[in-house]
């Protein structure tokens, strides 16, 4: 295991040396935030973000993420265009030294929350998602001032109309032809570059707005990794995206793809399930809805050697800034990390 953490780059008030004094830290998790979705990253953005990292200790092997421009994921004809900018990404990073890069295939749409400072019994705040909030949304609306924290602010109203009109006009199949179009295109680059692919799981794990959702259970993973049937296509286990349902067993998941060596990163969270939502909680297992340790345990007895970061915190301690990235509540999420995978070596010793 590669204890990780996720820094935004120059403009972050979280810097890569105080990363670094988190006990264990091996590397900065980050990406090209100068550059529309869909360009090449320069040269020298890849280079001032690597000497940041290294000048602080840290190794720059992860990005998070490589973003998938919606004409992709779409099928549009001037997918070939964005694929190739996205395979020339690969080669830069991977001349740079990164051998795992994050990425997802939601449409439209990254993580969707209805609040991002729900105040918890303990006075920390944290993500929450209400189901009748997101409800009460209709994004083909142009006339509704309703919006949900997280949404793409470079999309007008009309223009947020517009392309989920395009979505809503495909089905899931539509999907999974795009995405393995996307894959038979990438991953023998990546492969040639030693990057590992690592697809995120859709935030939820189910559709919203009727849009379609595929990387989302256990069944579609398996068709994924199907899909191109190469090591280098593989996942983020993100523990929270599919935690949230409580269809989805994530200690068997991750016992499962990690024998197959086909998870790379893991983002390890907790997430309190409720009725009709979910609510974030503090990584520790009786916070919330998941067994932390049988899923650290899961992955150390299944040989998984990859990255794991501490995946989205509370705010705590009177902290600020982006939600869910503070540094305080992931800095103690990482210290609990550490301490399982301690024990789960141990046990196993
Ligand atoms: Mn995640």
């Amino acid at each position: 295991m590669k204890l990780s953490f996720r820094w935004y780059g120059p403009d972050d008030a979280i810097t890569p040396q105080m990363i670094r004094q988190i006990p264990g830290m091996h590397s900065i998790v980050t990406a090209v935030y100068d550059v529309p979705v869909g360009e090449v990253w320069s040269r020298e953005s890849i280079a001032a973000l690597k000497k940041q990292t290294d000048d602080a200790g840290l190794a720059f092997d992860v990005i998070e993420s490589v973003p998938v421009h919606e004409d992709i994921k779409l099928g549009k004809p001037t997918r070939d265009h964005y694929i190739e900018n996205y395979c020339e990404n690969l080669r830069r990073l991977g001349e740079a030294g990164i051998r795992c890069v994050c990425y997802n295939f939601m449409p439209v749409f990254d993580w969707t929350r209805t609040q991002l400072d729900h105040v918890r019994d303990d006075g920390s705040t944290c993500l929450v998602y209400y189901k009748d909030q997101v409800d009460a949304v209709d994004p083909l609306k142009s006339d509704s001032d309703l919006t949900l924290p997280g949404w793409d602010a470079s999309y007008t109203r009309e223009q947020l109309s517009a392309v989920v009109a395009e979505y809503n006009a495909m089905t899931e199949e539509d999907l999974w032809n795009n995405l393995q179009y996307f894959l038979e295109k990438v991953i023998p680059v990546a492969a040639s570059c030693n990057i590992n692919m690592a697809i995120h799981e859709d935030d939820p794990c189910w559709s919203i707005f009727g849009l379609p959702r595929i990387i989302t259970d256990e069944k579609n993973l398996d068709r994924f990794l199907h899909l191109v049937d190469d090591p280098h296509n593989g996942i983020t286990l993100c523990t929270g995206s599919l935690g949230c349902s409580c269809k989805n067993d994530v200690v068997h998941m991750a016992a499962k793809y990690a024998a197959m060596g086909r998870i790379h990163f893991v983002h390890m969270r907790n997430v309190k399930i409720l009725p009709d939502g979910f609510e974030e909680s503090g990584h520790l297992s009786s916070d919330g809805s998941l067994d932390m340790y049988a899923i650290a345990k899961a992955l150390h007895d299944n040989g998984f050697d990859g990255y794991v970061r501490p995946d989205h915190g509370r705010m705590i301690w009177g902290e600020t800034g982006r939600p869910g990235y503070g540094l305080y509540d992931r800095a103690l999420g990482a210290a609990y990390i550490n301490g399982l995978w301690e024990a789960a070596e141990k046990e196993a010793q």
